[in-house]
């Protein structure tokens, strides 16, 4: 819903702007949850009270009530005069804090990303206080990963874009290829295929979410959206679509092996067919040309050249796990905690997909913001055992998602973990310590008898927070024997782990859990994200934990 993403938005850089001018952590805090709960919530606040939406009072309410009138309020504008673009630019950079941004702007002049760079390098920097060799060069990282993560988009919203567009459109037949269809968990621009009349170019520029019209021509136009990602749409004839699909699925790595095989074969292949001279061999179907070729349909997410020609050809392509494979969702959040939506009502949503198990994780005391307790979490777990009985299918597990300290111990001992169903475990501070401590840290969380699932390991955020630094195999190698599962985040801006570290993991042996990490109801549908992540690591059933029955779920739980 495009008011509630709006207002969410202008809620969201309010308690950024709040926090930068050295507002209370705890109400920044109340502006970001609301921001959320805004954003999730099923109606159109437009329409509805907003003070039907949880997390929203009196105060905040106020607020959203003038920008939905006015595109703004108040506060907002004040912030926004109060706070230089240039501090504001700064702060997009990983790991530079409020402060710091305020410091290097009014004693450095630095006033941009590129601005800090340059001071680090050439030396400008060295010596101040707060600001050590260490420092500086993880500055200089962010910098870098900023510039390059600027013109990519996770999945999330390019996928919401993609859909967007094409509900915009009418067509005889319409799909995205390009790297969304790879399911690849950053996308550069989106790549839509129409079989239709040349009206759908004009209809398509004339579009309110269309800022720039980049190229137009009859077969290809190109545009910049409001959002900034830049919209291909191609209109192919219907007699070629499979072959236009083929091709402009990419990746171009795994059109390059294909198309040498159709050479091989004294043929052509091209975005309008496979060809023998004039005559087509196929064209119309993407799978036809997969079987002219000699070998297996290799659906999209395996289409990186990473070995998945020779195996179609072999005819030994995996049977990749599938979304409605999962049975359940081991990584839950209530509003005990961070989410935003009761223990009924996540528990009624997990059960309205479908699952036949359910955990709810949340977070344990260690995370200082969360204001968790002992006494909470007990409580909670006898509110959960009260409500399974209105759930005869499905299993409800109680769970927590407990804090890697550095030295990698846990927030509970032994005593309380053996109480929960399922234990969560994941690192939510101290994310620079160097590569050796960090192996050692997660090593022991994985040695750790009640710790199950390590949740979004390498804890980055894309285009916000590097991955930390971990001696990989020796973590996986860890997991693996000791039988602790790697979490796939769903959540599209984690994809945590990514899929090339699924991919190693599962060469050291180890078990995964695709978990939404919800904090509100819509989030549970994320996990068609992290389903993409575990197809393009070559994953099947087999290896996901959570498409397993509950028997057998229980026993790798080992309560
Ligand atoms: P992206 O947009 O950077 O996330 O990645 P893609 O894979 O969507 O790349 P894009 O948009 O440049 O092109 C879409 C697909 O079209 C690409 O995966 C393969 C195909 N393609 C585009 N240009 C070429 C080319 O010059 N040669 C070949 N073989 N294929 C191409
Ligand atoms: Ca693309
Ligand atoms: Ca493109
Ligand atoms: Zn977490």
């Amino acid at each position: 819903m495009r008011a509630n993403e709006e207002a969410a938005t202008a809620l969201q850089e309010y308690a950024e702007l709040f926090a930068l001018t050295g507002g209370d952590a705890f109400r920044v805090r109340s502006y970001q949850k609301a921001a959320k709960a805004i954003a999730g919530f099923p109606e159109d606040i437009s329409v509805v009270d907003v003070r039907s939406v949880p997390g929203v009072g009196e105060a905040i309410a106020k607020k959203m009530e003038e920008f939905l009138q006015r595109g703004s309020f108040r506060q907002l504008d004040d912030l926004r005069g109060r706070v230089p673009d240039g501090v504001r630019r700064l702060t997009r950079v990983p790991t530079l804090g409020p402060k710091t941004a305020i410091m290097l702007f009014e004693d450095f002049g630095v006033d941009s990303p590129a601005a800090l760079a340059e001071a680090i390098s050439s030396g400008r920097l060295d010596g101040v206080k707060g600001l050590g060799p260490k420092t500086l060069a993880n500055l200089l990282k962010g910098v870098e990963q900023l510039e390059q993560s600027g013109r990519r988009v996770h999945t999330g919203v390019a996928m919401a874009l993609a859909e967007q567009v094409m509900a915009s459109l009418s067509a005889e037949r319409m799909a995205y290829a390009g790297s969304l269809r790879r399911m690849k968990d950053t996308i550069g621009d989106i790549d839509i295929l129409a079989v239709a009349d040349e009206s759908i170019m004009a209809a398509f520029r004339a579009q309110p979410y269309v800022s720039e019209v980049i190229a137009a021509g009859e077969k290809k136009t190109s545009v910049r959206t409001t959002s900034g990602i830049q919209v291909d749409l191609r209109v192919v004839p219907a007699a070629s679509w499979g072959a236009a699909m083929q091709y402009f699925t990419g990746s171009k790595e795994h059109n390059v092996a294909i198309r040498e095989m159709a050479v091989k074969k004294g043929w052509k292949l091209s975005e309008y067919g496979l060809f023998e001279g004039e005559r087509v061999i196929a064209a119309e179907s993407e799978e036809d040309i997969y079987a002219a070729l000699g070998m297996r349909f290799v659906p999209p997410p395996l289409r990186e050249d990473g070995g998945e020609v020779q195996a179609a050809l072999r005819g030994e392509l995996p049977e990749l796990v599938r979304l409605d494979d999962l049975k359940g969702d081991l990584h839950t959040h209530t509003n005990l905690t961070d989410g935003i939506a009761s223990l009924e009502d996540m528990v009624a949503a997990g059960r309205a997909r479908g699952y036949a198990y359910y955990a709810v994780t949340d977070h344990a005391p260690d995370l200082a913001m969360q204001r968790m307790t002992l006494d909470k979490a007990l409580d909670q777990r006898g509110q959960a055992q009260a409500l399974q009985r209105k759930y005869p299918d499905m299993r409800i597990l109680h769970g927590t998602e407990l804090n890697i300290a550095p030295d990698g111990s846990v927030d509970w001992p032994g005593e309380v973990l053996r109480g929960f169903d399922v234990c969560v475990a994941s690192v939510h501070s101290h994310f620079s310590m160097s590569r050796d401590e960090m192996t050692r840290r997660f090593i022991t969380a994985c040695e750790n008898p009640y710790v199950d699932i390590i949740g979004h390991p390498t804890t980055r955020k894309i285009g916000k927070r590097s991955p930390v630094d971990a001696d990989w195999d020796a973590v996986f190698r860890a997991a693996a024997r000791t039988g602790t599962a790697m979490e796939i985040d769903s959540f599209p801006d984690r994809s945590d782990l990514p899929s090339d570290l699924v991919r190693l993991a599962k060469h050291h042996g180890v078990k995964f859990s695709i978990d939404s990490d919800s904090h509100a109801i819509p989030h549970l549908a994320n996990q068609r994200f992290g389903i993409g992540v575990a197809q393009r690591a070559w994953l099947t059933g087999e290896d996901v934990i959570n498409t397993w029955p509950l028997d057998r779920l229980l026993a790798f739980l080992g309560r």
